[in-house]
């Protein structure tokens, strides 16, 4: 019996930013979900917010925190980029493989990415995003850069000659890519044949291409902020 579930019947839309400072362009989260939606097939709708309307009630009815993307496929209200790539993947064979234990290994990449990687990596991202004019963000920054550095280490001894987490592409992949790709102001990856590798092989999958150049098109079609 397939464990792949019923795909949703209804059109699947997602909330993301109409605008976002370059420096956000490419790496803003609904980018894991166009990804995940290429990557199956779907096609999809999107819903565009203006600055301050993801705090609004009538949206934060949706995404409680105020952020995207936040996704509805008419069978179900989802929030949360992980939760939202997983309910994907698992209606489609192009993202978890059907064997049961291919299938869990896949999908603890999936956390691994997030749970795991992202929290230094997002914490060096926001330090230098954020408060890099902060009397104390040089101190900080060290150990911020050696936590993602030690997280590296591991993450390219682990892929080594692999050409993907596991024995093929995975939601797990697309998820550690887009979480690599916030490094992407750094050399951190860049510096590492492994890894460089690894997310240059992940970014030239089509639906990857399809994903980012639709997240781009919105910030092209808007005024800069
Ligand atoms: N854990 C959430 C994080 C979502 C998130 O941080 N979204 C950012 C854009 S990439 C956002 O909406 N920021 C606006 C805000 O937090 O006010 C997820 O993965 O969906």
């Amino acid at each position: 019996m397939s464990t792949v579930a019923a795909v949703p019947t209804g059109r699947s839309a997602l909330t993301a930013f109409r605008q976002v400072p370059p420096f956000a362009q490419g790496v803003v989260r609904d980018l894991r979900v166009r990804w995940a939606l290429e990557e199956a097939g779907l096609p999809y709708d999107q819903e565009l917010l203006a600055v301050g309307e993801n705090h609004l009630p009538a949206y934060r009815a949706r995404q409680p925190f105020g952020q995207v993307p936040a996704y509805d496929d008419k069978d179900v209200r989802m929030f949360e980029s992980g939760a939202i790539v997983l309910h994907i993947a698992e209606r489609c064979d192009a993202l978890l493989p059907v064997e049961p234990r291919a299938r869990a290994r896949a999908i603890t990449w999936l956390f691994a990415a997030l749970n795991t990687v992202e929290p230094p990596v997002a914490n060096l991202a926001e330090l230098d995003l954020f408060h890099r004019e902060e009397p104390w963000a040089p101190l900080r920054r060290p150990g911020a850069v050696a936590a993602v550095q030690g997280r590296l280490d591991e993450l390219a001894a682990w892929l080594g000659p692999r050409e993907w987490l596991e024995e093929c592409f995975t939601a797990g992949d697309l998820m550690m890519t887009t979480v690599l790709r916030i490094l992407r102001d750094t050399d951190l990856v860049t510096r590492m044949p492994v890894l460089d590798a690894y997310v240059r092989r992940c970014e030239a999958r089509p639906a990857f291409g399809r994903a980012l150049a639709a997240q781009m098109a919105v910030f092209a079609g808007h005024p800069p902020l």
